[in-house]
């Protein structure tokens, strides 16, 4: 036997106090509770310490689904499983979720029945989100701030990976770049192929923590899953030459455990990165702009050209960055449509509600 040998845990996935009290009901029905680490076409596998299971969601979770008040599950999830076959096992429930990220889709928010589809859901029970950046190819600061400003919005915390540095001439620039634009962030500028600057990363990737990798298809999320895990794990291609593009390698989201004990979500290149989020939101994420905006001599100030403008007057004496500023002005923009969106979605909701109970008061329904 192989002493060296060290088994996993329910805790090793994440499993803590306060799941074990919510799953306190489910217990008494002989349910065991197992996270969600990989997601297919109405299948899952769910891991329980060393035990693992293909899942399938049970009939009455169908049903309340059916009735539009049950989500699916999304990796991540712990649920309440029914074991009914060595290998096979039905979902009863979904614990509830610490956060959930958001598939970042302008105007999109919501299913037809009110409650998400998980099409739009990533992840749930996420401790960080590694933005993973090419610096060779699709070096784009426009990107990453839509990133922090939408992770931000789920208050998931980020961290900034830069990656394919070996290919680059002088990678610090980006790195001094990058953090001259995101102060708050932790940048790790990364060669996954030889492995430079992977131990600085593995360092903020703590045991028993789940952190999702998001970036476009091609910046390299995969090749470092295989780098972090020691072996290969994901399968990787080699982007476009034509355009530098990727090839959406990763078609669905798979959760790994690394030696050091942290787990790691890759998931499929995000193509478009929308705003789905409210102006307090954006507001947040751009913090030194809005606390100038308070100094405006009017109180609706758009920061385009009122006199006495204290972003403008800021932005004349180059204390913001003009690609900052604009980006400012669009997200503001478009979270100002997207409230638009729900305001218009509630009054709508509003207004079928009283159809209906109408028709019920008359006897027609
Ligand atoms: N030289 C170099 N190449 C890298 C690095 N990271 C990734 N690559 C290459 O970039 C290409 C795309 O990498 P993937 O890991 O498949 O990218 P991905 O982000 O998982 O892409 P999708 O699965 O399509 O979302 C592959 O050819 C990798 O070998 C790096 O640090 N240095
Ligand atoms: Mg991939």
């Amino acid at each position: 036997m192989d002493s060296t040998r060290t088994y996993n845990t329910i805790f090793t996935y994440g499993w803590h106090e306060s799941l074990a009290k919510q799953f306190e009901p489910y217990e008494n029905l002989g349910y065991i509770p197992m996270r969600i680490v990989r997601q297919g076409r109405g299948l899952y596998k769910g891991v329980s310490g060393d035990a693992s299971l293909l899942l399938e969601l049970s009939g009455s979770f169908l049903n309340l689904q059916d009735l539009g008040i049950q989500q699916s599950p999304v990796v991540g999830d712990w649920c309440a499983v029914r074991q009914y076959a060595s290998d096979r096992g039905r979902i009863e429930a979904i614990l509830p979720r610490m956060n959930i990220l958001h598939r970042p889709v302008a105007h999109d928010r919501q299913g037809s029945n009110g409650v998400e589809g998980s099409a739009k859901l990533v992840a749930a029970n996420i401790d960080m989100a590694a933005i993973i950046q090419d610096c060779r190819y699709d070096f784009n600061l426009r990107r990453i701030e839509r990133f922090i400003s939408l992770l931000h919005a789920d208050s998931i915390p980020a961290i900034l990976v830069l990656t394919k540095i070996d290919l680059v001439e002088d990678p610090e620039a980006y790195r001094l770049r990058a953090l001259a634009r995101f102060p708050q962030c932790h940048v790790f500028p990364v060669d996954s192929i030889s492995g430079n600057g992977i131990d600085a990363l593995v360092e903020a990737l703590l045991p028993t923590t789940t952190t999702v990798l998001l970036g476009t298809s091609g910046a390299g999320k995969s090749t470092l899953v295989n780098r972090l895990c020691g072996q290969v794990v994901a399968k990787t291609a080699d982007i476009r030459t034509q355009d530098g593009r990727g090839r959406h390698t990763t078609t669905s989201r798979y959760m790994h455990l690394l030696p050091n004990g942290a787990l790691i979500l890759d998931t499929p290149g995000i193509r478009v990165v929308g705003m789905n989020s409210s102006q307090e939101l954006v507001h947040d994420a751009f913090t030194d702009i809005s606390d100038l905006s308070h100094g405006c001599r009017f109180s609706d100030c758009t920061h385009t050209g009122e006199p006495g403008c204290q972003v403008l007057q800021a932005l004349r004496e180059g204390m913001i960055e003009q690609d900052r500023y604009f980006n400012y002005l669009r997200l503001g923009q478009e979270a100002q449509s997207w409230e638009e969106v729900v305001r218009q979605r509630k009054q709508k909701k509003k207004a079928i509600g009283m159809l209906q109970y109408r028709l019920r008061r008359e006897g027609n329904l």
